[in-house]
């Protein structure tokens, strides 16, 4: 079957629930949320009652997008039936935790581009070609062209723009543009979008930048290094706990700030750690979020966020780690020039 059959099937099915609940990843992004802030409306205009879910709080900068009001914040369930639309989630983990449910007859719809999704769902349209689970979900409404509402319009076009860094990264094609075009016309207001994602950062946000983009460090490796007319390939910053007090800052004040470092002269991987908990044994410990992007295509971020236990895109991907500052930075940095070493020795640079 190809994508547009896949598509059109996603449509039917969704036409063929009269309830459906809507499943966004946790730590949401921008591509989630704008897909199924879409679906929701789609749901609406259809004469569905929508819930939305999932286990982590929408970042204030989104809150312009329709429906976002109706969002709830679930952190398990045991219950559910009716269908259940994952929304840009590589797997059900990523989600609210406890699929499949103890109780109830749920109908999983996986709508993804990840291309290393589970296809964990009853149903499941996963399409890697995609920029975004955006593009995909306008695939699936332009059937139906009066779903696709200037409201909805307006939540694809910031999904897409988001997972694409405003059609810059590699993952932009064609369909990309075709469907950033389509939505124009039917009403998403490209000034508009950018205005609200990106006129919105705190001062406490941007003294938190500074701290971070003070103390980046680059580095080559025994392959690659740095020095006779070369540059250091690699970056790394890192925001403590105290950066954030400090500066009254919060967790997602350093949305987008990794990408920041992959625009030094030179650097084609980046990565950026920060911590987040309380760091008290009782509340699960230390717990640094890493986050790592790659503008090399031959040297993807996503396996050195697998082998640390994460997971993600070749050129964007981030795991957990539970442990001290100082000893996440050498384990991440260690992990990249291993890594590095053996793609080398293996041929694949
Ligand atoms: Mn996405």
């Amino acid at each position: 079957m190809n994508d547009s059959d896949i598509c059109s099937r996603v449509l039917e099915t969704l036409m063929r629930f009269p309830s459906w609940t809507l499943l966004s990843h946790m730590k949401p992004d921008g591509d989630t949320i704008g897909a199924a802030s879409a679906l929701f409306e789609a749901g609406v205009k259809s004469g569905r009652k929508p819930r939305w879910i999932g286990p982590d709080s929408l970042p204030p900068a989104y809150l312009f997008l329709s429906h976002t009001g109706a969002y709830e914040t679930v952190k398990e369930y045991s219950f559910l039936d009716g269908l259940c639309v994952f929304v840009d989630c590589a797997n059900e983990r990523r989600s609210v935790v406890g699929f499949p449910p103890a109780e109830g007859g749920a109908f999983a719809l996986n709508i993804d581009h990840h291309e290393d999704n589970t296809l964990y769902g009853t149903m499941n349209c996963v399409v890697p070609s995609a920029s975004s689970t955006s593009e995909i979900v306008w695939r699936v409404l332009s059937a139906s062209p009066e779903l696709l509402t200037p409201e909805a319009a307006r939540s694809l076009y910031t999904g897409i723009t988001a997972d694409t860094g405003g059609f810059a990264f590699s993952n932009t094609g064609v369909t990309t543009h075709l469907a950033a075009a389509d939505l124009i016309e039917k009403g998403a207001k490209p000034a508009e979008i950018d205005a609200a994602l990106k006129q919105n950062r705190t001062l406490a946000g941007t003294r938190l930048w500074g701290a971070a983009m003070s103390r980046v460090v680059t580095w080559g490796s025994s392959t690659m290094p740095c020095g006779d007319g070369r540059t250091a390939p690699f970056a790394m910053s890192w925001l403590t706990r105290e950066d954030f007090k400090e500066r009254g800052a919060e967790a997602h004040d350093t949305d987008s700030l990794v990408n920041q470092l992959l625009m030094i002269r030179g650097v084609t991987f980046a990565v950026l750690l920060s911590e987040g908990g309380d760091g008290s044994p009782d509340n699960g410990g230390h717990e640094i979020r890493v986050s790592l992007r790659s503008r090399s295509g031959s040297f993807p971020c996503a396996p050195v966020a697998r082998e640390l236990g994460g997971g993600g895109h070749p050129c964007a991907s981030g795991t957990l780690m539970h442990m001290p500052m100082e000893d996440a930075i050498r384990t991440v940095r260690e992990t990249v020039d291993r890594l590095y070493a053996e793609w080398t020795e293996q041929g694949r640079l």
